[in-house]
């Protein structure tokens, strides 16, 4: 596959920032909408940052696979990072979060680490998973940061089911969120997650990533629906509309789906159209894509956009921008190398047992 590498920008300088209010999301059939939201520079660069993270530690990681270090599949989501960030971002800590294969950006902005990221693909025994798993079913769930079972519709029944414990606890002001794909909603536990989360008015947001293609199928040939807001009606929930490569408006359409769930107003679905810039994973080579649909307006970089659009606010100097870009790729680096030399996992000491909490000598495992 060729791809090409996220390139330096160029630093030209410019001025300090101010608060600007974003665009309003395109009006469509059923769209709620976001009139007025505003971002803040704080936020927006923050956002960016963790994109520009995202971005370019993907990039090692295709490398990493591609020179056969990591064992197993890598799932990128290039192209998909400002949707992904703006829902990350927006969460905080207490809240339930189940980002799936595309969601780096929403990871790193939830407070993953670089490093962790690392350890976990290149199978670390220091990392969090302790070198038992080789990608993306990567979580802390006592921190409301769930692991991943499946791409495919099953981590709305888990954030339900974080947000219906902390019901019953008497806990309350969380929110619980996922991202998932337009053909992940075709599926029966989309469907029962969606609908539990809508009888119960559950805090949760649901943020479809409409990439146009499930691995290569088609949308035509995936659900005949038309338009997936359609689909916040039937279930009577709040939908939502975002531009997918457009960082301010994500930004101000999560910020608003995110604060109308804290505030009690029950689910809300956001459906956003995107193109994933990468195959399916890295074995894929994305050759069904057609180059119209690239380059259409679909197809541009959201990490471009969303650097234009923060040198235009004055969010960001051109400065900034190209200082970030040096220090995301040298810590990338630099981890990268010093997580090439941790230890594997020794299969000697290894006391995981599936069907019970104790270790092999009765004591509690870790
Ligand atoms: C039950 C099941 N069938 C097939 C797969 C393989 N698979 C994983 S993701 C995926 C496509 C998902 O498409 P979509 O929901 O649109 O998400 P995207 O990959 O586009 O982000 C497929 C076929 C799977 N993991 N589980
Ligand atoms: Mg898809």
């Amino acid at each position: 596959m060729t791809k090409s590498s996220t390139a330096a920008p160029e630093a030209k300088g410019a001025k300090g920032g101010k608060k600007k209010t974003a665009p309003s999301a395109p009006k469509g059939k059923g769209t709620v909408g976001t009139p007025g939201a505003t971002v803040s520079k704080e936020l927006a660069r923050r956002a960016y940052r963790s994109m520009l993270e995202a971005r370019l530690l993907e990039e090692k990681l295709a490398a990493l696979y591609r020179s056969g270090k990591i064992v197993g599949g890598v799932f990128l989501g290039r192209g998909q990072e400002a949707l992904s960030v703006a829902l990350g971002v927006h969460l905080r800590r207490g809240d339930v979060y189940a980002p799936l294969i595309r969601d780096q950006a929403g990871r790193l902005a939830f407070g993953d680490t670089i490093l962790d990221t690392l350890r976990t693909y290149l199978g670390s025994s220091l990392g969090s998973m302790r070198g038992r798993d080789g990608n993306i079913h990567r979580g802390r769930p006592s921190e409301g940061y769930h692991a991943m079972i499946s791409h495919l519709g099953a981590m709305v029944s888990t954030v339900c089911g974080g947000l219906m414990a902390k019901r019953f606890r008497g806990e309350t002001g969380a929110v619980g969120a996922t991202c998932i794909g337009e053909g992940g909603t075709s599926t029966g536990s989309f469907h029962e997650g969606m609908n539990m989360a809508a009888v119960e008015k559950l805090p949760l947001v649901v943020v479809v990533a409409n990439n146009q293609f499930s691995y290569s199928t088609p949308n035509d040939r995936q659900f005949a629906c038309g338009d997936l807001m359609a689909r916040a009606e039937g279930y009577g929930v709040t939908g939502r509309r975002a531009v997918g490569n457009d960082l301010v408006d994500c930004l101000a359409v999560l910020g608003e789906a995110v604060a109308a769930a804290r505030a009690g107003k029950g689910p809300q679905l956001v459906v956003a159209d995107l193109l994933r810039l990468v195959g399916h994973g890295e074995h894929d080579d994305a050759s069904y894509i057609p180059s119209a649909l690239k380059k259409s307006p679909l197809g541009r970089d959201c990490l471009e956009i969303a650097r234009e659009s923060l040198l235009e606010h004055e969010w960001l100097t051109a400065k900034e921008a190209a200082d970030w870009h040096a220090a995301v790729e040298k810590e990338v680096e630099e981890t990268a190398s010093k997580v090439l030399r941790e230890p594997a996992p020794d299969p000697s000491e290894e006391d995981w047992n599936a069907f019970s909490a104790l270790g092999r000598n009765g004591e509690e495992a870790r």
